[in-house]
């Protein structure tokens, strides 16, 4: 036996985070949380200062998008982890791994010392898979429970609750935590279920194809596009399954969410189908009128990684599996590629219509234009609530998986810009540009002071209309005079300079387009404040 030296628990804890493929942690520290802090940094995992617990949450979900390895947060105990709050929440919603790690007072304290303490598992019980409490006999095997439990689908938030005394205890062993290698067996095309499944593809008139979040990977293009190409069925999908056929493809009748707007042609084309096949849908993305969307003689087929948890809609059968393999059986012994009627051609010319251009002067769709017309495929777009985001997803033609990040089942603001930090700073070379309403801009500000240390090249493009534009439409449409809606406007240009960016207002198409090529050229954050009106989206979105 080699005579070993006593590790630290935050090391154990560090060194298996970093076996399980972390190299990034977000957070804000407090004094609890300070060797964890010094342990991530030796263990090779770079730390990343936000100004806000929740935004920092967010960009460990952005971190989670670009390189797949779960996210890390990293709080100091009661305040910092209670401003996490929402950040978790969105992880729940969003289906990201999240490790969250919080300092909590030590162990010869509790029950007689009260500053800054609450029942930290307690509060965050209705949101994380499991609570743990980190103990120098535990560390490495309750870091790869955590760890396994988050990254089961559906992926989620873990907590594990760390003392100060505890990180700097001692241990004689130097146990690492490695995961599994998992692998998810193949499904064989002769497989009766897939087989039942096929022939009901077969034999449909008229077959429709709903991918969802599960499905909202890159390695289901192909097989998702092999499908739809094969059964000759169009493809809806979910805001954030958006691009995983490239929409110009003609059996791509666009993305289905938040657009009361879509719906109108989209639902009829829904309740039309006397076959509905599921991939991956997860109805957390939409809005009542999906509650039962589907004919009553229509079959409905799910293939699903991990069966949701919702009663929004009946399904008839279920295949539980990995989507990959599930996908390319079902696939195979289809035949086709089968040509069928003109609908998907005539769906796809009304909607284009219910989100074109208005000509009369510069406004929010112009802004999706110019968007649209700097878009490379290796480019990033994430985008905020609000009725910015409904009007882009809905308009905008995204040409691969995964291009437009947003939180479509959460639907919090405050996202663009920390999901953009988050994919910035784990790749780089990654074009993106964070999109977003001034509500959403002004909720998380002190994050551009993030961009600056970070020196992250990142275009940010904010619609300025003056108003929670969303929340407006809603009280118009209750016909409600608008009440706390009203946002006077600051000046972005100033802001962004304030915080070590470049700034520019405009307030036409040409500008707008040179600004961002601009921007994308350059080596530091520019924010570009365009000049809307919130009338832009009465009756558009
Ligand atoms: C944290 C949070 N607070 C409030 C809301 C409610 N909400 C949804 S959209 C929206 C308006 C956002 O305004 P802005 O960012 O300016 O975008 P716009 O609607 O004007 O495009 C609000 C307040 C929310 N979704 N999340």
């Amino acid at each position: 036996m080699p005579d070993l030296q006593p590790t630290r628990v935050a090391d154990i804890v560090a060194s298996s985070l970093h076996a399980h493929g972390i190299r990034h942690a977000f957070g804000m520290p407090g004094g609890e949380v300070v060797t964890l802090l010094d342990g991530l940094a030796r263990a090779g995992i770079r730390f990343t200062l936000a100004r806000h617990e929740t935004a920092a949450a967010i960009m460990a979900a952005g971190a989670f998008h670009a390189g797949g390895a779960p996210g890390l947060l990293v709080t100091t105990l009661g305040p910092g982890l209670a401003n996490a709050f929402n950040g978790i929440a969105d992880a729940v919603q969003e289906r990201v791994p999240l490790l969250v790690i919080s300092g909590v007072v030590e162990r010869g304290m509790r029950g007689r010392y009260t500053h800054q303490i609450l029942d930290q598992a307690a509060m965050l019980r209705p949101l994380v898979k499991a609570s743990f409490e980190i103990e120098p006999e535990n560390a490495a095997p309750v870091v790869a429970r955590a760890l396994a439990l988050a990254t089961e689908r559906p992926f989620g938030p873990v907590h594990l609750d760390l003392s100060p005394e505890v990180a700097a205890a001692l241990v004689q062993d130097r146990p690492v935590a490695r995961p599994a290698r998992v692998t998810r067996l193949a499904h064989h095309p002769d497989d009766p279920a897939l087989q039942a499944a096929r022939d009901m593809l077969r034999h449909a008139e008229a077959p429709l194809v709903i991918a969802g979040a599960d499905a909202a990977r890159a390695d289901l293009a192909a097989p998702l596009l092999a499908l739809i190409e094969s059964a000759g069925a169009p493809l809806v999908t979910t805001y954030r399954a958006k691009g995983m056929v490239d929409e110009g493809h003609e059996l791509v009748l666009g993305a289905a969410g938040l657009s009361p707007l879509a719906d109108r042609e989209l639902l009829p084309v829904v309740r039309a189908a006397d076959l509905v096949l599921l991939v991956g849908y997860d109805p957390i993305e939409m809005r009542p009128g999906w509650l039962d969307p589907f004919a009553a003689t229509a079959r409905v087929v799910e293939l699903t990684a991990a069966a949701p948890d919702h009663a929004m809609h009946r399904v008839d059968i279920r295949l539980v599996g990995e989507l990959l393999s599930l996908l390319q059986a079902l696939t195979e012994r289809l035949g086709g590629p089968r040509v069928r009627p003109t609908l998907p051609g005539q769906v796809r010319e009304r909607l284009a219509a219910a989100f074109a251009t208005p000509a009369d002067r510069f406004g929010a769709h112009d802004v999706v234009d110019a968007l649209s017309d700097v878009l490379r495929p290796d480019t990033t777009l994430t985008v905020d609530s609000g009725a910015h985001r409904i009007l882009l997803s809905q308009k905008l033609r995204a040409s691969r998986p995964l291009q437009l990040l947003q939180s479509s089942g959460w639907c919090t603001i405050g996202t663009a810009l920390p999901l953009a930090i988050g994919l910035k700073r784990t790749t780089p070379e990654r074009q993106v540009v964070a999109v977003m309403g001034d509500g959403g801009l002004e909720m998380v500000a002190g994050e551009l002071a993030t961009l600056r240390d970070l020196a992250l090249p990142v275009t940010l493009v904010v619609l300025q209309d003056a108003s929670l534009a969303l929340i407006a439409l809603k009280q118009a449409q209750a016909g409600l005079a608008p009440q706390g809606v009203a946002l006077p406007r600051s000046d972005h240009v100033a802001l962004a300079r304030a915080f070590g960016g470049d700034g520019v207002e405009v307030r036409d198409a040409p500008a707008l387009g040179r600004a961002l090529r601009e921007a994308m050229a350059s080596h530091r954050f520019t924010l570009i404040s365009c000049r809307v009106e919130a009338q832009d989206y009465v009756g558009r979105i």
